[in-house]
């Protein structure tokens, strides 16, 4: 009896020594995005940062990389699953290859318009894809989602009406086959690429023109190259903020709970952003001179009608995601 109350006491001891530990031990959430201080997904994630120092007392805090300090956003993914950064906030673009399941996001003109999109991420289908990454096994916790608008082509040679004129354009797509085969299927050539190569490969005539949104192509100065801008909306493509598991793992449950309150505030707090952000963006190229192109409607359908082999090949595993993305209002 004596010796099992002097067992319990040591192990309370231990306990409470190791909680006091953890308490007092600050920690230092690394976070990484391709995109530079100010833009709505970095701010986003730096809030997160600063309601969770206020909420542990200054244990926990986030230190932002931007601007691919750390890398692009594949390194950023693979960096979060080895737990060498808590957060990657990455395109659903270079997620997909990692988690399949994402990969009916980017079906292209699977949302039918960002509005759609808004509804479908918020709703129950995006909290279950949320749960598909913190269950893949992948070493990543799905946190939240950001909004990234809609793709548009761009480049440094003509300005794109139709489909016509995107014949034989070498086109940066993200590291991801279904776009590679997604601009071959609109008669452009794509080519799959990092984010960190694009505007030297722009620059330079390694390829032709990119694609992405507006605040993407202004404010990651593709504008500065580029001067053709078409908006055909081939893809809107959310983003999302994955944490490291491993990290995750290592906190206590309330501080789990505050990260997973805090992001999906950040969800909506960057959506308020992003809209400020896109116009600012589309203004800023309009004085620079850029071209901005809008497809006709008839010729966005001959875009859409374009993808078919792109959907004949990837879409029938993601056939009932589908059917409840398009039932959705
Ligand atoms: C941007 C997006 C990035 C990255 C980039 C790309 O719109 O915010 O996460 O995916 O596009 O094209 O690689």
């Amino acid at each position: 009896m004596k010796l099992l109350s002097a067992l319990l006491v040591a192990g309370f001891t231990a306990a409470t020594l190791s909680s006091a530990a953890h308490a007092q031990q600050k920690l230092v959430l690394k976070a990484s995005d391709v995109h530079a201080a100010g833009y709505p997904t970095v701010v986003a994630v730096e809030n997160i940062g600063k309601k969770l120092e206020k909420a542990t007392n200054g244990r926990l805090s986030v230190a932002m990389y931007p601007s691919m300090q750390l890398g692009g956003e594949k390194e950023a993914i693979e960096q979060a699953q080895v737990g060498a950064i808590a957060f990657a906030r990455v395109s659903v673009g270079a997620l997909g290859p990692v988690v399949d399941d994402l990969n009916v996001f980017n079906l292209p003109y699977v949302f039918r318009n960002t509005a759609h999109m808004q509804q479908v991420i918020d709703g129950p289908i995006g909290q279950e894809l949320l749960d598909k990454v913190t269950n893949s096994g992948k070493g990543l916790v799905g946190l939240a989602w950001m909004d990234a608008g809609a793709r548009n082509f761009y480049n440094t040679k003509r300005p794109i009406k139709n489909m016509a004129d995107l014949k034989g354009m070498k086109v940066r797509v993200m590291g991801n086959p279904m776009f590679v085969d997604m601009a071959n299927s609109m008669g452009g050539n794509g080519v799959a690429m990092g984010y960190d190569q694009v505007f030297n490969a722009l620059q330079t005539g390694v390829v032709d023109g990119a694609e992405n949104n507006p605040p993407s192509f202004v404010f990651d100065n593709h504008y500065q190259v580029a001067k053709f801008y078409t908006i055909d909306e081939h893809l809107i493509v959310p983003e999302m903020v994955v944490f490291s598991k491993k990290i995750f793992d290592a906190l206590s449950k309330d501080e789990q709970a505050a990260l997973i309150k805090f992001s999906h505030e950040a969800q909506q707090e960057e959506r308020k952003l992003w809209e400020i952000y896109e116009k600012e963006a589309m203004d800023k190229a309009k004085a620079a001179g850029i071209q901005i192109i809008q497809v006709s409607d008839a010729d966005k359908k001959a875009f859409q009608d374009a993808v078919k082999p792109v959907w004949d090949k990837y879409g029938p595993k993601y056939a009932a995601t589908v059917k409840r993305i398009q039932e959705t209002k």
